[in-house]
């Protein structure tokens, strides 16, 4: 609003008082004409007037900002408190905001000229926002305003999952319920919306801490094993256009000493149209780890797949499964859905690729390749200590390393060793090694987890830098103070003094 991405033409109202107070004067920071939004008549309990910004495109929204009218010390309507409302267009209806602990009201301002910036606890996706001034007694209202977040690339329209469930045993009973989702409950199953599944933020290792702008709700979703019909969680994602998937990341807890622990098992499907799905699902057990209790995001190679709609199922290890966040990293793409390649996208089975090496053929590896570099030192140490009693004069004279670079060719295989050693895959090239035709596969597995660091690297990145994009305002920016603002502050509270 301050600066200007938010054209005019995105600024609409219920209603305005006049000409001077339309929703053109609805920026924060700015002194336009009258000085701010103001709608007609008293705002009261029961009235409903609102300040409608048209973003055009989703948006995370992640703080909103509020200021009354100062104009020139003249002004003398604010807004105590206010409320938000959102549209998607794949809700079809405004939602109105709540906090996670299940309050709309959202405080404004005290005074004419100072603005209230409120970090929003539950963040939503939207492409239009509504300020709703609110006032438990009659009053006239006047606004200026402005919306934090980042464009929302998930492509993601809605996700379907089982109500989550709340942990009684824990103080307080922590829930586990998702508190932003914004879709209906039917059933026992919310469809049709997002929710905090999808909001950008993870929840701490240890679940009882609360998030810092939580007062009572939890950044996790969670399910208990007994409070579900079958033996997984089953969350279904529908996305805006058929899309290739390269990975799925799912933030998971791993509290084991409280009842949580990561799933045993994922279970992955792809679909078109979101009634079949293929055959060829893909299954993936992360591994399990008492050790430490850190809250981690797994990934899930998703193998180039393409779908418009993908269902994970995640079966218990343990009572427990709380996940806080699910992120795709997927592009657009066209598909041909003539029946012939209907019938092959659903019922053909590809040949799984070996997911796991097997670790006995790595020991073995290791093995040979330790006795082999063994060998091949004590050959060198040996030849060398030959040479060394023939040319002790030389010796004395040179540092012993020069000897290993000698013609010889036994000593020649000392740096080459080296080398091998220490750069780890190529020593399975060792002739010791048995040649079974799988001798490649540690260097395959070498080579594409390092590419999974690199990919997780990115991937974090580009996840963050949907927050980063400059066409819109940052999350959690803080705005330089305005100077003038301390100006305006000081003699209007002396005219306020004065007035009195
Ligand atoms: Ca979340």
């Amino acid at each position: 609003m301050e600066n200007g991405k938010i054209l005019d033409d995105s600024l609409t109202a219920s209603s305005s008082y006049d000409q001077n107070v339309s929703p053109l004067c609805s920026r924060i920071r700015h002194e336009l004409r009258g000085g701010a939004w103001c709608p007609n008549g008293l705002i009261t309990p029961n009235s409903r007037q609102y300040l409608q910004i048209d973003l055009l495109d989703e948006y995370l929204i992640t703080a909103t900002e509020t200021q009354g009218r100062f104009a020139n010390k003249i002004g003398a309507e604010f807004v105590k408190f206010y409320m938000v409302e959102y549209w998607r267009d794949a809700l079809n209806r405004w939602v109105q905001y709540k906090d996670l602990n299940d309050s709309n009201l959202i405080p404004g301002n005290t005074d004419t000229y100072t603005a209230t910036k409120t970090v929003l606890e539950a963040p939503f996706i939207a492409s239009k926002v509504r300020f709703v001034p609110y006032t438990d007694h009659p009053r006239t209202a006047c606004m200026r305003v402005e919306l934090y977040g980042c464009r929302w690339k998930q492509a993601i329209v809605a996700y379907a999952a089982p109500k989550g469930g709340q942990m009684r045993s824990m103080t307080g009973g922590a829930r586990f319920e998702d508190l932003s989702y914004d879709g209906v409950l039917r059933g026992t199953d919310l469809v049709d919306g997002l929710g905090q599944i999808t909001d950008s933020f993870t929840g701490p290792s240890d679940f009882e801490l609360l998030d810092e702008s939580d007062t009572q709700g939890s950044r996790w979703v969670g399910w208990n094993k007994t409070m579900l019909a079958g033996s997984s969680v089953n969350i279904t994602f529908n996305f805006t256009d058929t899309r290739l998937f390269y990975d799925i990341g799912i933030h998971t807890n791993n509290m084991f000493t409280k009842d949580v622990q990561l799933f045993k098992e994922a279970e992955v499907y792809f679909s078109l149209e979101g009634e079949r799905w293929q055959k060829d699902y893909i299954s993936y057990e992360p591994k399990q780890d008492k050790v430490s209790e850190r809250a981690r995001t797994i990934y899930i190679d998703l193998e180039n797949r393409t779908a418009k709609y993908i269902k994970i199922k995640l079966y218990f290890h343990h009572k427990w499964i709380l996940i806080s966040e699910v992120t795709f990293k997927s592009v657009s793409t066209v598909v041909n859905q003539s029946t012939e390649f209907l019938d092959e996208y659903y019922n053909t089975i590809r040949p799984k690729k070996k997911s796991h090496f097997s670790i006995e053929v790595i020991i073995g590896l290791a093995c040979g390749a330790v006795v082999v570099g063994g060998a091949v030192i004590a050959a060198t140490a040996i030849l060398a200590t030959k040479r060394a009693r023939r040319r002790i004069p030389q010796l004395l004279e040179k540092p012993f390393f020069p000897s290993l670079r000698s013609n010889s060719r036994n000593n020649r295989r000392a740096p080459r060793l080296a080398l091998s050693l220490g750069n780890g895959p190529p020593m399975i090239r060792s002739p010791a090694v048995v040649d079974d035709g799988s001798h490649r596969e540690p260097y395959n597995i070498w080579r594409e987890t390092l590419n999974r660091q690199k990919r997780e690297n990115i991937e974090q990145n580009e996840y963050n830098e949907i927050c980063e994009d400059p066409t819109f305002p940052r999350p959690y920016m803080m705005k330089r103070p305005d100077p003038h603002e301390s100006f305006y502050a000081a003699t209007d509270i002396t005219q306020h003094v004065m007035n009195q």
